[in-house]
């Protein structure tokens, strides 16, 4: 697969190279050079790293198409290009997509897929029933999901099964919505209100995004303890303005997304310090690529780069569309859907 075809040709010298740089850089985003570190992203296809990602794929190209049209800059990519390559990856056998031709179908890649063809308003150039019988047969019997046929259990699944549902609009008509929130509350824990991967697994972060989505897109978010959720939740935050993912962890550019969306989600988003954590985010760019890193001063990659820009556009910050916490999809693709995710309003 040639991953240089994505992308347009360049029209001129490079914007990174072309932005004047001073001590201040650090404080402000990069926007040009991160523009560019995600053109560059899909060039690289000799990169090692590159290489050792190709099994996460499809979730890649959703993570660099969703930070560019956060930037009002999706027309970077060649759309005609993105999705020829999703729709390769459909499985005519399962329905499901896999994070690239010659892989296995799995829930993970397949909302990805979806997402990038919600985008790109494309969902009618694939079979989508087929999608959804997919998703439907990966239910088990007490409400959770296999993530694909090999058996794994994991609360992030439950979070693909319904957000690929709800995209296709196809939520309430296929799966048992109430066995499957049974599960999910299955996994909440009683002393802090977080949820793990499985029940009575440990309070994380990235798993309660899930947790909190998923009740989100069905409705439920009266189940949630709010108030102890979002004690844990703003108790992320270090002295120094980023968020952990859980109690004596380091700081991660991507809790920037986890935490922040769960708190906007449950309308406590004023719980934490944003002006630090922004200076956190802001520190974790690369001002030579582009790009965001997981702490300060480490390589920048695709994925911190969408919780970078993701959780800067949750705090508002200006020169980005705004995103849906829930979605994790820029809100005027929600609004063009007509779905509505639930959200708490601030107390
Ligand atoms: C649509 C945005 C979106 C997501 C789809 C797959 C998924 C749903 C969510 C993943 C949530 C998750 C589990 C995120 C955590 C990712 C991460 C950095 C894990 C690292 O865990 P540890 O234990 O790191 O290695 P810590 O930070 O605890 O030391």
């Amino acid at each position: 697969m040639d991953f240089t075809t994505f992308v347009k040709p360049s029209n001129g010298d490079s914007m990174a190279t072309a932005e004047a740089t001073d001590g201040n850089d650090a404080k402000k985003l990069q926007f040009w050079k991160h523009v560019e570190y995600i053109e560059n992203h899909g060039k690289q296809e000799d990169d090692y790293e590159y290489c050792m990602t190709e099994f996460l794929r499809m979730s890649g190209i959703y993570w660099g198409v969703t930070a560019l049209d956060i930037m009002g800059q999706l027309d970077r990519l060649e759309r005609k290009y993105v999705l020829e390559f999703v729709k390769r990856c459909q499985c005519p056998v399962t329905g499901g997509f896999a994070p690239c031709e010659g892989h296995d179908a799995h829930l993970l890649y397949t909302l990805s897929a979806i997402q990038i063809l919600c985008t790109y308003d494309a969902l009618d150039e694939i079979d989508t029933d087929a999608v959804v019988r997919f998703v439907v047969g990966l239910q088990q019997p007490d409400g959770s999901f296999f993530g694909d046929k090999w058996g794994e259990v994991d609360t992030r699944f439950s979070f693909c099964a319904v957000a690929t549902l709800t995209l296709l609009k196809r939520l309430e008509a296929s799966i048992d919505v109430e066995k499957a929130v049974k599960f999910v509350m299955s996994c909440c824990n009683q002393t802090d209100g977080g949820f793990g991967s499985k029940p009575g697994a440990e309070s994380h972060a990235g798993l309660i995004y899930c947790c909190v989505g998923f009740l989100s897109l069905t409705q439920r978010l009266h189940l949630l303890d709010v108030d102890k959720l979002g004690w844990w939740l703003c108790e992320r935050q270090l002295p120094a303005g980023g968020l952990n993912g859980r109690p004596e962890k380091l700081p991660d550019v991507c809790y920037s997304w986890w935490v922040l969306s769960s708190l906007t989600i449950m309308g406590r988003l004023h719980w934490i310090s944003s002006e630090k954590l922004q200076e956190f985010i802001l520190s974790c760019q690369d001002l030579e690529t582009g790009g965001f890193s997981d702490r300060t001063g480490n390589m920048p990659d695709i994925f911190h780069t969408l919780f970078g820009i993701g959780g800067l556009s949750l705090l508002g910050h200006g020169g980005l569309k705004p995103i849906n916490p829930t979605l994790c999809m820029p809100q005027y693709i929600i609004d063009r859907l007509d779905i509505h995710p639930q959200k708490l309003e601030r107390p």
